[in-house]
């Protein structure tokens, strides 16, 4: 028997895991995480150290329950257009079936975001052929409206690829924007109902400060970097993401899924290990921010463990800032 979770400790220590995507299905809380390799990869800026290979899903009856590790759900062995790389995923139900997205390298090197398909939210998923046409760089998110719509946002910065889409194809000399320059946003696009496929060419959200100017580039504190996640409260939609090289998860808010976004602070202030990465759902009463760090390895940048915490609004609606280590 798996030991009981505790906030703000692994949900599992068993193996490394990281990015975790949290959902309420069939009445549970499935986390569905990168899963972290216990091996040595050169640290670099373009996240080659991140080498994943499968996906495991985990689900918890309740906060404090155990965390049941539901084996392996996908393998890159198994999906036919990915050579590497198997990065932050993401989940969802519609059609009675459970969606899996997820982005991996295609066999040119190409960050692109796949779909796989199953009939239990534990898996095991079935791949399909082939990336979703228009796809590209990392870490997918969906999010399914009250009104039965879907949307997917997507993109990284750095070793995610992001910049080099600026035009709509693909540049690899391409540089991002910096300085005083609006910064990149993350990319958006309504699926079909099928969720496997757009309904639109993505396009780019923009993050707009209070005055309704861009987020700069150079403004490192408060751009996005990567990480998006979408959820809705009392009528917003609240986008949150990683700032990256600042450490922070932050969020900003809309009446519009695709946005504008008007920048509002932080939400996670910096863990152990480069990368932060969460998700924010509601079980029963509560909301819990799901996130990772790096303190069960020691601070390998690398392996990575899932924790949560509980998320709590102000009456503004506002989120309170939470520091992961005193909390
Ligand atoms: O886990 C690999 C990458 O690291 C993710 O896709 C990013 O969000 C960052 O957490």
């Amino acid at each position: 028997m798996a030991d009981a979770t505790k906030r703000n400790e692994p949900i599992v220590k068993h193996i490394y895991t990281a990015d975790p995507s949290a959902h309420v299905f069939e009445g549970k809380i499935y986390i569905y995480p990168s899963h972290d390799l216990d091996h040595e990869q050169v640290s670099n800026d373009n996240g080659d150290q991140y080498d994943m290979e499968d996906y495991h899903v985990l689900s918890m009856e309740d906060e404090g329950a155990p965390c049941v590790d539901h084996g392996e759900a996908l393998h890159l062995r198994d999906i036919p257009w990915a050579s590497q790389q198997l990065w932050a995923p993401d989940a969802a139900y519609k059609n009675n079936t459970y969606y899996l997205f997820f982005p991996a390298r295609d066999k040119d090197g190409i960050f692109r975001i796949g779909v796989a398909t199953s009939a239990s939210p534990a898996g095991p998923f079935d791949p399909q052929p082939d990336y979703i046409p228009g796809s590209f760089s990392i870490d997918p998110a969906v999010f399914v409206d009250d009104d039965g719509r879907s949307y997917m946002y997507f993109g990284g910065l750095w070793g995610g690829q992001l910049e080099k889409w600026q035009t709509g194809t693909f540049n690899p000399d391409a540089k991002g924007p910096s300085g005083n320059e609006p910064s990149l946003g993350p990319r958006v696009a309504e699926l079909n109902d099928d969720m496997l496929t757009f309904k639109e060419t993505p396009f780019e959200i923009s993050i707009v400060d209070g005055n309704g100017d861009p987020i700069p580039a150079g403004d490192e504190e408060r751009r996005y970097f990567e990480g998006p996640w979408v959820h809705k409260y009392n009528g917003y939609y609240y986008l949150s993401y990683s700032t990256g090289s600042t450490h922070k998860l932050v969020y900003a808010i809309s009446k519009n899924p695709q946005g504008p976004y008007v920048y509002q602070g932080t939400i996670l202030t910096p863990v152990i290990g480069w990368t932060t990465h969460h998700s924010i759902v509601q079980f029963k009463d509560k909301w819990y921010l799901f996130y990772h760090d790096s303190s069960l390895s020691g601070g390998a940048d690398n392996k990575r463990s899932v924790k949560y915490t509980e998320l709590k609004y102000n009456e503004d609606g506002t989120i309170q800032t939470i520091d992961p280590y005193n909390n």
